[in-house]
């Protein structure tokens, strides 16, 4: 129906025109061919000067009514330290564009009117004039390397790299089709180093485990950064060009794959700040959707955010993420709540380089858990000969009971607790799942239990002061119906008798 309607407006239009015509050609068999000429050209120069008046008059109401929404104006100043530079340079160019582009229309448009050909005016031939040539040769140069060198001065400060004085947060942001790997360096401060060959199902970034300095780093869904830090990312592509854009931090650079690119910047208001600045004017008071009056308010609504600046392919609207900027003291906390993407996905798979055995951090996390354990019964006279604490990572050999090297960790555990308790008792028990026989079981179990207790006599603890019992199956502390039960009950106890 639509269609047919404008279908209607269009053939009614053509018609209009082509009776408009019949009519001028009828006016000039009436009046005379010259006359309506100049008549028609008096007209038209007119209108073009009516037309530029209205053009000028829209283009300074529109940026007026917009300026809010545009970025560097109004509320949408720059959330970043460099940010204000870079809106000084459009500022300046807008200047003198803005001057030329007001002086070039009001001329063109008033000398297509005031030279409309007329009845007696003769055009004359100007060869040209050196003079005017030279001001219109230099005014231009002179304005130009203005602005060159004010963008030149600007970009030497803006892509100036960090110094390790800045002390400034390095993270990488790698874009693929499509979306953004944001990889944070964790704990160390230091990110990992990548080997594209190691890339694989999962290991996105190809990262190298036997780097150490990989093994806390994490992978963010959204970018936190704290405010007024410098932050220095590290831009790389995995597939094709992608560009790193963070409008309200005027942060733009290509991703490049094979080229890492970087950008250094400050963050200078948090989220809250940017929201409250919003809050000040009232095109952002209008509800975030426009259907549902009820709904948040847009400034409230309001995140920063990361896009890819390169159309990149069919999915590239997908690679928008948020960014935060928050509190120091928020920055912390969340920073402690991320898993490393090593712990979460890689260890002790097939691609585990250290596999099977302890990591230093892991050492040091059981040796906590061990004593903060420790604590809790020597504290509590109640559990003193009842709790009993699982001894983990103490491991035997498969029916045997020589132990394993892995097992010298919990041991030096044990070793460190008998001795800066020097009087207390214990009791080493040994427990075994129900495969096989229950006698020997229990053979095993005393055994094993006696050459834990054998180990720390070899340290130096005084025998006397430890007991060994083997309690075989009789003891689960899970169903033996499946594997992960079966291993829970296949271990070596601490109960402490006396403090
Ligand atoms: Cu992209």
């Amino acid at each position: 129906m639509t269609a047919l309607v404008i279908f209607g407006i269009i053939a009614l239009l053509a018609i209009v025109v082509v009776q408009i015509g019949k009519l001028s050609d009828l006016r000039s068999k009436i009046m005379g061919e010259e006359d309506i000429q100049y008549q028609n050209n008096d007209i038209t120069g007119k209108l073009l000067v009516l037309f530029m008046v209205g053009f000028l008059i829209f283009c300074v109401v529109s940026a007026l009514y917009y300026k809010n929404w545009m970025l560097g104006y109004g509320p949408l100043k720059s959330a970043s330290e460099h940010g204000g530079s870079i809106d000084g340079l459009f500022n300046t160019t807008l200047f003198f564009t803005g001057i030329v582009f007001v002086v070039t229309q009001v001329l063109l448009f008033w000398y297509a009117y005031k030279y409309r050909s007329q009845r007696g005016r003769k055009a004359i031939y100007f060869p040209g004039s050196t003079k005017l040539e030279l001001v219109w040769s230099i005014v231009p140069s002179i304005v130009l390397v203005i602005l060159v060198a004010n963008g030149l001065i600007a970009w030497n400060d803006i892509m100036a790299d960090t110094r390790p004085e800045d002390n400034a947060l390095e993270i990488e942001a790698t874009g693929y089709q499509f979306a953004w790997n944001i990889r944070y360096p964790g704990p160390d401060g230091e990110l990992g180093t990548k080997n594209y060959k190691k890339i694989t199902g999962l290991n996105g970034l190809g990262q190298d485990w036997t780097d150490i300095k990989n093994l806390d780093d994490f992978n963010a869904d959204e970018i936190v950064l704290p405010v007024g830090k410098k932050v220095r990312v590290r831009i790389t592509s995995k597939d094709v060009l992608h560009n790193f854009y963070l409008p309200h931090f005027r942060v733009k650079m290509d991703a490049v794959p094979g080229l890492p690119t970087h950008f250094v910047f400050t963050p200078i208001k948090t989220t809250e700040e940017f929201r409250e600045g919003l809050r000040q004017y009232k095109e952002y008071q209008a509800p975030s959707d426009p259907n549902d009056p009820a709904s948040e308010p847009l400034w409230k609504t309001f995140n920063y955010e990361l896009g890819c600046a390169e159309l990149c392919g069919i999915g590239h609207y997908s690679m928008r993420r948020l960014v935060r900027i928050v509190s120091e003291q928020e920055y912390e906390s969340w920073l402690a709540s991320q898993k490393s993407t090593y712990m979460t996905s890689i260890r002790n798979s097939d691609e585990d380089p250290f596999k099977g055995q302890l990591l230093d951090v892991e050492v040091k996390a059981r040796r906590d858990a061990f004593f903060s354990e420790v604590d809790k019964i020597i504290k509590d006279d109640n559990l003193i000969g009842k709790e009993a604490l699982r001894l983990e990572n103490i491991q035997f050999e498969t029916g045997s009971d020589k132990l394993t090297a892995f097992s010298k960790y919990e041991l030096d555990n044990l070793i460190e607790l008998m001795v800066n308790n020097s009087t207390m008792t214990i009791e080493l028990s040994g427990h075994t799942d129900n495969t096989g026989d229950a006698a020997a079981n229990l053979d095993l179990s005393n055994r094993r239990a006696a050459a834990v207790r054998d180990y720390l006599v070899s340290r130096g603890i005084q025998a006397e002061r430890m007991k060994s019992v083997g309690y075989g199956q009789t003891r689960p502390v899970e169903p033996n119906d499946t594997e992960a039960g079966r291993q829970k009950n296949r271990r070596t106890e601490l109960r402490i008798l006396s403090k």
